[in-house]
């Protein structure tokens, strides 16, 4: 893919989280079986669980696969047998229809039914009294981020979720337009986000690591690129984190740098955008306080570099048309790239 941008000449990239590396590999040389086994690991897949819930719904997975695996193969070979046999020497015909057509499914998913019924119970109590709350805002076409911890103030981030290894987390899910879903598959359900309505999702994140996810819930022309990240840290490295993101933005340490925040509030990005400890505090899109220490840009659609940011001001539109930024196509080279590295050095 080719973005634009006069700046440098434009640059290649592959989008910031392809979710597999497998598509590289020619479909003729492996068959599509190991293909589509491949798909089945990595940073955004439910066959590859990290947190409590993703692992119970795994499981519950697998026991209707098996499940439903073996009586299709019992209901093959019955109907071959009787395709064979002659109706009248075909044993018990009676029996047949009350056990395997009434008996059969009435235990099996009264049985299902019960253990669906602890599970989403088990599900629902993940997070009985959580020390942490996140509250994520599906907006079209990014995610508004804001953590709570009791006595302190909430902090507002975006596109990207940081999560403690091993605690018990309560999501709380909304919507600012309309319908959207939360899913971060390697880590737990899926989740609507209705607007008007807040939507609870407990997790456990078991394994430290970068994760993805992406809205569930055709929302709109970019909905193919509403995607996040989550980074999910040690509980110790998880409090260190908490208690960095709460120092204002250092001022800028060179000349360039100065150059970009001034040209950010000459062109008016505050009316939109917050930076922690600068009067930009505007709500209307992504808080930009830590943008250089995020994996991706725009809501997973490019990797984090300052090239990226570049291309992203100048053609927000071209990249992402219809999303609330407008592009600034009107700066020069210079303007543009001190001010996609200040907002890069944002760390
Ligand atoms: C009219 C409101 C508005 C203005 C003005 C605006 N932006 Fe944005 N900006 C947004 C919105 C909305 C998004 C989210 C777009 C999306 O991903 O759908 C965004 C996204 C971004 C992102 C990506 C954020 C992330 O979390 O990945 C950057 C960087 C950014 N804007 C920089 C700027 C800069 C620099 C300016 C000034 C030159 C600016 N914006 C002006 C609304 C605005
Ligand atoms: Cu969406």
């Amino acid at each position: 893919m080719v973005w634009p941008g006069r700046h440098r000449g434009g640059f290649t990239t592959a989008p910031a989280t392809a979710p597999t590396a497998a598509r590289s590999v020619p479909p003729p040389v492996l068959p599509a079986a190991v293909l589509a086994l491949v798909g089945c690991e990595g940073r955004q897949s439910a066959l590859d669980a990290a947190g409590v819930g993703a692992q119970e719904i795994l499981v519950t997975g697998w026991i209707l696969f098996a499940g439903g695996g073996a009586i299709l193969m019992a209901v093959m070979a019955l109907a071959l047998y009787a395709a064979l046999v002659r109706p009248e020497r075909f044993p018990g015909r009676r029996a047949w229809v009350i056990g395997g057509g009434i008996l059969f499914p009435v235990v099996t998913l009264t049985a299902l039914q019960i253990h669906e019924y602890a599970l989403a119970r088990r599900l629902a109590m993940l997070a009985p009294e959580p020390a942490l709350v996140v509250e994520i805002t599906g907006y079209m076409w990014w995610w508004d981020v804001r953590y709570r911890v009791p006595g302190q103030e909430p902090l507002r981030a975006a596109n990207e979720i940081v999560l403690p290894a091993g605690r018990p987390v309560e999501l709380r899910v909304a919507s600012a337009d309309v319908i959207h879903s939360f899913w971060a598959p390697s880590l737990a359900g899926k989740i609507d986000m209705i607007p008007g309505h807040v939507n609870r999702l407990p997790m456990v994140a078991q394994r430290p690591g970068l994760y993805r996810g992406q809205c569930a819930e055709y929302c709109g022309a970019q909905h193919a690129l509403m995607a996040f990240d989550v980074r999910v840290l040690p509980a110790g490295a998880f409090d260190a984190w908490m208690a960095d993101q709460r120092r204002p933005v250092p001022e800028p340490a060179t000349s360039v740098l100065a150059r970009g925040r001034d040209a950010f509030f000459a062109f008016g990005c505050q009316s939109c955008h917050a930076v922690r400890g600068t009067e930009a505090s505007g709500l209307v899109g992504p808080d930009l306080s830590r943008l250089g220490a995020r994996p991706s840009l725009a809501a997973g659609t490019l990797p984090t570099r300052v090239e990226t940011i570049a291309a992203w001001i100048q053609g927000a539109q071209h990249i992402k048309p219809e999303n609330r930024m407008p592009s600034f196509d009107v700066m020069d080279g210079e303007t543009l790239d001190a001010m996609a590295a200040w907002l890069e050095s944002l760390k």
